[in-house]
């Protein structure tokens, strides 16, 4: 593996700075060669998309010398070179990505599951323990939403300042060595323009965070020229207000030309040491970039820009500039000796005609190692399908499709999945053995080939959250009632004792103990650096947790009310939510995300869109404790495990009366886990949160009338029920109402196809299953708006009185 030695800093014999600089000129060559060939692959067709990091390759030989062991990047999908650099990627592994090849030890980014481009490293070992982090390369895996790599960047910069700052973490030499890592983040100029970039910019200075950030600027995104992207059309002129001065903390800045080996070498030298020593954000702008492929293999750049620009950027490509210095370099020492880095242009040729075969040699091998499996499971499906139609009736059929199967030159699983299983209908009223292999070949063949692109969406390891067992709360005889605030701080106190990883921030969580006083006084206790106030930004609040979660530590983020966790829904969904299933379970950020919610009052206080959030977020646990007991367990299973979570806390529950367990910090509320909340032989009520509340008062009234209704809690809405629990209910009611107060076809249409689908409750029904919800609108303020606008106990009570009423019309009467 090619690999660039990061020497720079030393003092270098001429020697050695040669071999450096050739060795660069190498990695530089290499990685435009795999871009050629690769677009190429895309046009011809082996590939699908292509999108490389041509015109970049010089800039990023620079930050690889600087990026040290232990160091992380969080970048874009134009840092070829650099991965190539630092020796964590090679042209094998590129074409390998191109194809997709499904094998994380083979595409060691995806897996093949995100396109080309998206690099990573790897964190955890096979049992999902940490690597020794502080003796690797870090690259968090790449997400391809434009700034979506930005929020994550300040939470794996702050990490350091934990390390740093943190005593009781000053021994968890794997994960950290005490701090010094910087946090190296690159973005395209375009990309700038988006909300992410800024948010995290501003948070960036206010926390002082050893972050180095890198623009790439090629004053295009995609066709769209800076003019309309940046204000004054230069990103760092705009961003000089936030740099650093005798007596204002900042950042430091460079802008330095792209095209510039030297002071590119030279700058970003200066930046890693100012990030690391003094823990300060950097911002590198990195001018006067070109792109000769275009954007991507989606179309050409000649249509967008002028022929002036196209010669420019052949003028000023960086590797021809970098290629002319290394000629034109020459030395002279005080005893007149002579130095320079080849001795003609020939010696530059032979290393450029070498590079030439290497990569070809590695597209050529990655090729086969990606085409030659399938072409095997082709031949053992002809053979099948020959075996099973010499027997059939059906022969002339089964031997179209064997013809169009052997006619793929390249076929993919897809074509030969979709063979086999056609083949099966033409089989359908025939049997003997043949047809019996077919089958079962197909069946197996599925079972191999599903997991290599559905696998990992959660935890596989007997580790996982919902293995974690219940453990109740239990209580001193003469315990007594509280605010049920008081529960949840004494056990975040608890954990905060017990768990040196554990830190808990959010918008006023710090000095005052979080709006509903949940935090009160642990700041105090525990010091700034583990609970502690943030700026109103909750996308970039959630990336301080994903990036401090991705370097081993327990970071808890709040977000003040549900309805804002919006703001940060494209971070939760886009990288939280994939970051375990897009690296194969090479990475994960186990973040919890404390929020609060149900029955709000107000358009933007609702506190109910769980069917929103529960559709996008799959890839976390989405928990809805009806009480602080239930939301204290909740936190500790979280905490006995390492997966990413939200907790819903009732708003209006901080201030009810719950009993005080004695071991807090240790019981735990079963993640996935049904619990019945009243028994009753009528009706079965699914319902969850604080709308609970409301069904067990109107479960009063309908006992009035002879209705006998079981409730139960969901607790958790992902995963819901995993033990199908709810079926026992059914069988012993037959009939089912769900109750919550999202919008119609929201969370309540959820459990219901879970319920009556997935568990197959509809072979207990009798009657129509039903919801009961809030109205489509978000709901309007104040109580009266509260009461037309989500289930009241008069709605819930009629509902259910309905269903009754349909399937008994003379014992319970029509109401209107
Ligand atoms: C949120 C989002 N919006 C739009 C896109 C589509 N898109 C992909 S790359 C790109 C241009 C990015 O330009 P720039 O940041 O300058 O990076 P460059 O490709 O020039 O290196 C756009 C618009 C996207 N991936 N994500
Ligand atoms: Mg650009």
């Amino acid at each position: 593996m090619i690999k660039s030695s990061p020497k720079a800093s030393k003092k270098l014999s001429f020697d050695e700075f040669k071999e450096e600089v050739l060795s660069d000129y190498k990695i530089a060559i290499t990685s435009r060669e795999c871009s050629s060939i690769g677009r190429r692959e895309v046009l011809t067709g082996k590939a699908k998309f292509g999108i490389f990091g041509g015109g970049k390759e010089v800039p990023q030989l620079a930050m690889a010398k600087a990026f040290q062991i232990g160091d992380w990047r969080s970048g874009y999908y134009r840092d070829q070179t650099f991965m190539m650099a630092i020796g964590e990627y090679n042209p094998q592994h590129f074409f390998s990505s191109l194809y997709a090849h499904p094998d994380i030890n083979v595409e060691p980014n995806s897996a093949g599951r995100q396109m080309n481009g998206h690099f990573a490293t790897h964190s955890l070992n096979e049992d999902g323990t940490w690597k020794d982090l502080s003796k690797q390369y870090n690259v968090s895996s790449d997400i391809s939403t434009t700034s979506g790599q930005m929020p994550r960047l300040l939470g794996l910069a702050e990490a350091s300042t934990k390390f740093r700052k943190i005593d009781s973490l000053k021994n968890k030499h794997h994960l950290s060595n005490n701090g010094n890592e910087v946090a190296w983040g690159t973005i395209g100029n375009a990309s700038t323009s988006e909300g992410n970039f800024f948010e995290t910019f501003n948070a960036g200075g206010v926390l002082q965070v050893p972050m180095v950030i890198s623009i790439w600027d090629d004053n295009y995104g995609i066709s769209v020229p800076a003019k309309y992207q940046t204000t004054k059309e230069n990103i760092s002129e705009v961003l000089k207000g936030f740099q650093r001065d005798d007596t204002n903390k900042g950042y430091e800045m460079f802008v330095v030309e792209g095209w510039n080996y030297t002071q590119l070498v030279d700058v970003y030298n200066k930046a890693a040491k100012i990030a690391r020593e003094e823990h300060v954000p950097v911002l590198i702008h990195v001018k006067d970039l070109t792109q000769p492929f275009g954007h991507s293999t989606s179309g050409s750049h000649e249509r967008y820009k002028s022929a002036e620009r196209l010669d420019w950027e052949k003028e000023f490509d960086c590797i021809a500039k970098m290629r002319e210095w290394i000629l034109q370099f020459e030395l002279e020492d005080q005893e007149g000796g002579h130095f320079k880095f080849v001795k003609n242009e020939q010696e530059l040729i032979n290393i450029e005609k070498e590079v030439k075969k290497e990569v070809k040699l590695a597209r050529r091998s990655a090729w086969n190692a990606y085409i030659n499996p399938m072409l095997e499971e082709r031949e053992e499906l002809l053979a099948l399908l020959t075996n099973a139609s010499e027997k059939s009736e059906h022969k002339i059929f089964l031997d179209k499709l064997k013809r169009e199967l052997a006619a793929f030159d390249e076929p993919l699983r897809k074509n030969i999945l979709t063979i086999g299983r056609k083949s099966l209908i033409y089989l359908r009223d025939e049997n003997f053995e043949e047809k019996e292999n077919l089958q079962k070949w197909i069946q197996n063949y599925r079972a191999i080939q599903q997991p290599k692109y559905s696998s990992h969406l959660y935890s596989e390891l007997p580790s996982k959250a919902t293995n974690v067992e219940e453990i109740e709360p239990t209580y001193d005889e003469e315990t007594e009632l509280v605010d049920a605030r008081i529960v949840l701080r004494d056990n975040f106190e608890t954990i905060l004792d017990q768990q040196e990883e554990v830190l808990i921030f959010g918008e006023d969580s710090g000095m005052i103990g979080d709006v509903n006083q949940g935090l009160e006084g642990l700041q105090k206790k525990f010091g700034e650096e583990r609970v502690y106030d943030t700026g109103i930004r909750e996308t970039s609040i959630i990336g301080q947790g994903i990036g401090m979660a991705m370097r081993g530590l327990r970071p808890i983020a709040e977000i003040q009310y549900l309805d804002y966790l919006f703001y940060a829904t494209s971070v939760i969904t886009d990288d939280l939510c994939t970051l375990h299933y897009r690296t194969v379970g090479k990475q994960k950020a186990p973040l919890i995300i404390r929020t609060r919610g149900h029955r709000l009052e107000g358009i933007w206080h609702s506190g109910s869109q769980m069917g929103a959030m529960i559709n996008m977020f799959r890839g976390l646990y989405f928990l809805v404790p009806r009480n602080m007991t239930k939301a204290a367990g909740f936190y500790n299973t979280l905490l006995k495990s390492d997966e990413p979570a939200i907790v819903v806390e009732n708003l209006n529950g901080y201030r009810l009366k719950e009993l005080m367990p004695n071991n807090l910090g240790t019981f735990t509320t079963p993640i996935g886990v049904i619990e019945t909340v009243k028994e009753g032989n009528d009706i079965t009520i699914v319902s969850y949160g604080s709308t609970l509340r409301i069904v067990e008062e109107a479960s009063k009234d309908l006992s009035q009338v002879d209705i006998d209704v079981e409730i139960i809690d969901a607790q958790s809405l992902l995963p819901f029920d995993i033990n199908h629990d709810v079926l026992t209910s059914l069988e012993k009611t037959n009939r089912l109402v769900i109750i919550d107060e999202d919008v119609p076809g929201g969370a309540s249409a959820y459990l219901l196809d879970l319920i009556v689908n997935k568990q197959k409750g509809y072979y207990y029904l009798d009657s129509q299953p039903t919801t009961i919800t809030a109205k489509a609108h978000r709901p309007a303020y104040g109580t009266d708006g509260d009461y037309f606008s989500k289930p009241s106990i008069n709605d819930v009570f009629e509902g259910v009185y309905q269903v009754m009423h349909e399937a008994d019309p003379v014992k319970y009467e029509s109401l209107y």
